[in-house]
């Protein structure tokens, strides 16, 4: 297996996505064959499913709230704080996931693109994002203090935009890392490559000159795309992977 010397000339940036949650117990998204109680996931993660029916958006995000809350990190999580340790500054972690393991292993340079389960936001008014852990009961349908409409989870559902603060924070990295003079290099693991426009950062990599790395445990459908791919389960090839120097 190749090796991914992270030096004090290397700037990394990993992409993760379910796949590295797969081993704490979090069920990914093919996994679930993009079903959940058989119905397709854009009904409960979409703004039409939520316009449509909200007590059942609700519900399911109150399922994944109590599921996201009873299981642990992974070494897959860990071996990615100690990269962080190693490099610093020069290290960030764009995660498509949501439920907030990375931030309870440890790591800090986090950027949540699809944002976070154990936050909720209003679907009407500019009050900001709050956390809030609650499991709802089935049914019932938060409402805004500050507005009395509803409040929905505060997650990037299909057909909406990424925060432009989170893009932006991924694309200023990429650009000093690729004019550092040092190494770039783009690490994905345990994401199936389907989702945009998180699956297309491996093309922008490239086109700024960095070295691409996949880790996953099925091919994704980006595959090809890049130049390194290791086959296995991120809990098991992320802590061997990487030679600190
Ligand atoms: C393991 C493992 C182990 C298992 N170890 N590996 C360009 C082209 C075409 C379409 C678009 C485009 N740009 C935008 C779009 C539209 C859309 C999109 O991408 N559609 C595609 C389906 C084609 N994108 C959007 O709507 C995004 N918004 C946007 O771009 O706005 C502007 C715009 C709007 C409309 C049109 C055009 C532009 C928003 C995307 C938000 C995604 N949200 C979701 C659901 C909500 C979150 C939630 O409730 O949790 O986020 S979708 C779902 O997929 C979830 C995930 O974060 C995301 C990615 O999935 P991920 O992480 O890759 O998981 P899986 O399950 O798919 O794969 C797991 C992989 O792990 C597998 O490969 C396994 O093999 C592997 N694995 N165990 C390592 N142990
Ligand atoms: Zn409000």
């Amino acid at each position: 297996m190749d090796s991914l010397i992270l030096d004090s000339n290397t700037w990394l940036l990993v992409l993760t996505g379910a796949g590295v949650s797969a081993e704490s117990g979090v069920p990914t998204f093919r996994g679930m064959s993009g079903l959940w109680e058989d119905q397709p996931v854009e009904a409960v993660a979409s703004p039409e499913g939520f316009r449509k029916d909200p007590a059942l958006v609700w519900r399911f995000y109150s399922e994944r709230r109590k599921a996201a809350a009873a299981v642990h990190p992974n070494p897959g999580h860990e071996a990615l704080v100690a990269w962080e340790r190693h490099l610093g500054d020069r290290f960030l972690l764009a995660t498509q996931n949501v439920d907030g393991l990375h931030t309870r292993a440890g790591s800090q340079r986090v950027v949540e693109m699809h944002g976070n389960l154990f936050k909720t936001r209003c679907s009407h008014c500019e009050r900001p994002p709050f956390e809030d852990a609650t499991v709802y009961p089935a049914g019932a349908v938060p409402e805004c203090d500050a507005c009395g409409k509803l409040l929905r989870p505060h997650i990037v559902w299909f057909g909406e935009y990424l925060d432009p603060a989170d893009i932006q924070r991924i694309e200023d990295f990429s650009l000093r890392a690729a004019t550092s003079g040092g190494r770039f290099v783009f690490l994905a693991a345990g994401t199936s490559g389907a989702v945009y426009p998180a699956a297309g950062i491996v093309d922008q990599v490239r086109k700024a000159g960095g070295k691409t790395w996949l880790v996953n445990l099925d091919p994704a459908e980006n595959s090809n795309r890049f130049e390194h791919r290791i086959v296995g389960k991120s809990g098991e090839v992320l802590p061997t992977l990487a030679k600190l120097a």
